[in-house]
């Protein structure tokens, strides 16, 4: 069985969850349960960040201890997952006992290796994302995440990033899907191409981390924490050699733009450092802004992604996000945006498809149905219209094409809507059942077509459409071939209801705090 590992990036723990962290996970899981539905091994992650200089201000701040400042926002993180009905098969959070033993042993083996020595480090360090910058990376007194920066020198451990640059460059060019997409690939190479610097991984100016190893005046440089979760949910360091791991062969590890660079060039010199091999793939993809502007709390424009479920349900975010925008391109989240796609996909079209092919059964053929002794050239011609639609579909998911992958299904929708429009089986009736239940059926095995490739990204609905057919729910999901001869059919019930558009103004759908 074909092994895959799939990890969100651990979020910090720093703010509540909005729109952006939904967005990441949302794909993940959409990735993950597509490769179930194929039969896959699937090992799902993802979880908190939950160390560093920032938490330890906040937490002081508010008047809290750091574990119990980070530990309301980690349930934040923990509750959203299944409100969004999202399928991980485990949450890490950094300050597990388990990821602290992954993290230590991995610090170990590097030092032991002679890739870490202790030195002195100067620099502009952007404490808001955790990371120094030389000073032709400062744009405007500000570092290139955007973050304020102050001068800092403090004593500190050094990783040699320095000796990874061949050695990187090559590996790029090995393996040319590495880094998705093209775009984030060339501005990784270019960066390393211009020559890569020693990299401070320990930190004496706060005490909110895991310990140096054996010098506990230090803490581990988050990002060097952070990134070692993914060994640790890989059963580091009990499982050391991840180069005989059939998940970590197939890791596939999202992430946003803005930390290519901790997961593309640290990451896999850190493992080669280790003896250990990069993870397969680092999939980025771009920024939702929000109603045009990034979002931010002192805009007041945060979105917040429980509202949207507790308003309109999971599955319609989750099709939101995969649909409206190319997987590595930047967007702007919209209510109206939003309402649009919901109302004139999910309802209109699709929702409305099932349930007056399924209502229409129920009424005129008393809900059972038998597969048809005869096919006319139209329905031939519509079945195979959906199969067209429908062909190339892994292959766009296995591309993280997930936007285009729903307008195949969408294009499969509207072609069951145009054959049901034309073929009128309500108006043969009493002329002719016959032909009126043939074209009944042949709607139904092409919706659970359509259904089966929808679920992913809308469980819930697409459980729902499948248990109204009877078709039993299982996986992997049966391919079309297995479809029964007769089928039972129960009283529908709307999968979406419409959204009255009027109704915008009254939709609550900000973070408040
Ligand atoms: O970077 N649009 O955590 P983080 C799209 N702890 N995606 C967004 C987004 C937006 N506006 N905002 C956030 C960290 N994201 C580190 C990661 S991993 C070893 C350590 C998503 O809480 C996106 O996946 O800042 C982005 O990379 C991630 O949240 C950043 O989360």
């Amino acid at each position: 069985m074909k092994a895959i590992f799939i990890t969100t990036p651990i979020y910090y723990v720093n703010a509540k969850p909005h729109i952006g962290h939904a967005y990441t996970t949302v794909a993940c899981d959409v990735f993950a349960r597509f490769h179930r539905m194929l039969g896959h091994d699937v090992k799902f992650t993802t979880g908190t960040d939950e160390h560093g200089n920032k938490i330890e201000q906040i937490a002081k701040k508010l008047n809290k201890k750091p574990q119990e400042f980070v530990d309301d926002i980690s349930l934040l993180f923990l509750n959203l997952l299944p409100a969004l009905n999202i399928s991980n098969d485990d949450f890490i959070r950094t300050t597990q006992l388990r990821h602290k033993k992954a993290v230590a042993h991995f610090w170990n083996k590097l030092y032991g290796n002679g890739y870490i020595y202790l030195g002195e480090y100067s620099g502009w360090y952007d404490m808001q994302n955790e990371a120094y910058f030389s000073e032709d990376e400062i744009n405007d007194g500000k570092s290139p995440l955007g973050g304020a920066i102050q001068f800092m020198t403090e004593p500190c451990y050094f990783f040699k990033l320095s000796e990874f640059g061949e050695k990187l460059l090559k590996f790029y060019d090995k393996n040319p899907d590495f880094i998705f997409p093209l775009q984030r690939r060339n501005e990784v190479i270019s960066f390393v191409k211009r020559g890569l610097a020693d990299l401070a991984i320990s930190r004496t100016s706060f005490n909110w981390g895991i310990s140096v190893p054996n010098d506990p005046k230090h803490v581990i440089y988050v990002w060097l924490d952070a990134l070692t979760n993914y060994l640790t949910l890989n059963g580091y360091p009990e499982n050391e050699n991840q180069s005989e791991d059939a998940f970590w062969q197939s890791s596939h590890h999202f992430v946003g733009k803005e930390i290519v660079r901790f997961h593309a060039i640290y990451w896999p010199a850190f493992l080669m450092a280790a003896d250990m091999p990069p993870p397969k793939h680092v999939v980025s993809h771009g920024w939702w802004l929000s109603e045009g502007e990034k979002m931010s709390k002192s805009l007041g424009n945060v979105q917040d992604p429980l509202k949207y479920c507790a308003l309109f349900g999971s599955d319609a975010l989750r099709y939101f996000l995969l649909r409206e925008l190319p997987f590595g391109s930047d967007g702007n989240f919209s209510l109206e945006g939003f309402v649009n796609r919901y109302n004139s996909i999910l309802s209109n079209s699709y929702g409305n498809l099932c349930q007056r092919v399924l209502s229409f059964i129920c009424k005129g053929c008393d809900k059972i149905i038998y597969r048809p002794s005869k096919l006319d050239p139209c329905d031939v011609e519509f079945i195979d219209s959906v199969k067209a639609a429908l062909a190339s579909i892994a292959s766009l998911i296995e591309q993280f094409a997930f936007s285009r992958y729903l307008e195949q299904i969408e294009l499969a929708v509207s072609a069951a809507n145009k054959y049901v429009d034309a073929q009128k089986p309500w108006v043969l009736k009493d002329s002719c059942p016959q032909r009126m239940q043939d074209i009944l059926f042949i709607l139904v095995e092409q919706i659970y077509a359509i259904t089966k490739y929808f679920w992913p990204v809308i469980p819930l609905a697409a459980e729902k459409i499948l248990q109204q057919i009877n078709v039993p729910y299982s996986l992997p999901l049966s391919c079309q071939d297995e479809f029964p001869n007769v089928v039972h059919v129960n009283q529908p019930e709307p999968a979406f209801m419409r959204i009255d558009v009027s109704d915008l103004g009254k939709f609550d759908v900000y973070s408040k705090d």
